[in-house]
């Protein structure tokens, strides 16, 4: 029996829960928020991978990989997956990993985890597993059974309002009687991103915002 992949959904996104404008992010100039990205997309788990050539893994459509400035692809320090319906087979699992940063490239969001189990299966570890966007990607991964779609990293983006032409497809609210989804504590966040996250509204360049951690029920 082959152990789950869990994925956890990493985002920035507005109080509608705008997440991007013109093929790229709605704003610009949140550089630590962006520095909070890479720092815990790259983090290895505690357990177990010390000492192995593991990394993290992170799921992207196309979309998303052409919004990265060049030279910041591939995510470094990253397993890169890039999904593309046009892509029509992935890379055996015997291909090399060597602990490189890809991108490989998947047709699916179910191909680019069946590719990360088969890694998983071999010596290569396979830290956790980050789904990056965009909102069909995130909408790919929000219909996943609970125990694969888990965990979102939400950094609510609450002032200025900025303009938005691609959405999450969820709603995160913190009252919401019986949804699926709750908000997790300060503490939780910590845990899981192995640091300690700033708490409360914070302010860079006029935008304010807030790290939050949210759990399926
Ligand atoms: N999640 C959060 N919290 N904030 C984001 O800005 C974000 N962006 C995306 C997905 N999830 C997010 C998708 N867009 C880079 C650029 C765009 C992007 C994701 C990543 C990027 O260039 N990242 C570099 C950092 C470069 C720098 O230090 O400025 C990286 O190494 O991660």
């Amino acid at each position: 029996i082959l152990p789950t992949i869990e994925l956890t959904l990493v985002l920035a996104a507005t109080r509608d829960m705008g997440i991007g404008l013109n093929g790229g992010l709605p704003w610009t100039g949140l550089k630590k928020e962006m520095a909070y990205f890479a720092r815990v997309t790259k983090r290895l788990p505690d357990k177990q991978l010390t000492g192995t050539k593991a990394l993290n893994a992170v799921i992207m459509g196309r979309k998303t990989w052409d919004s990265i400035p060049p030279k910041f692809r591939p995510l470094k320090g990253r397993l890169n997956i890039v999904i593309s319906r046009s892509v029509t087979s992935i890379p055996s699992a015997s291909e090399k990993f060597e602990s490189d940063e890809g991108p490989v490239m998947a047709s699916s969001l179910e191909q680019a985890i069946n590719y990360l189990r088969q890694q998983q299966q071999r010596e290569h570890k396979v830290g956790k597993v980050f789904v990056i966007g965009g909102g069909q990607i995130y909408g790919a991964a929000l219909v996943l059974p609970k125990e694969v779609s888990k965990r979102i990293l939400l950094t609510r983006v609450l002032s200025p309002e900025f303009e938005c032409d691609t959405f999450f497809p969820l709603e995160l609210k913190d009252e919401a009687a019986g949804s699926e989804w709750e908000r997790k504590s300060k503490e939780e966040l910590n845990e899981f991103v192995g640091e300690e996250v700033p708490e409360g509204v914070q302010v860079e360049n006029g935008t304010e915002y807030e790290y939050q951690m949210w759990e399926r029920r």
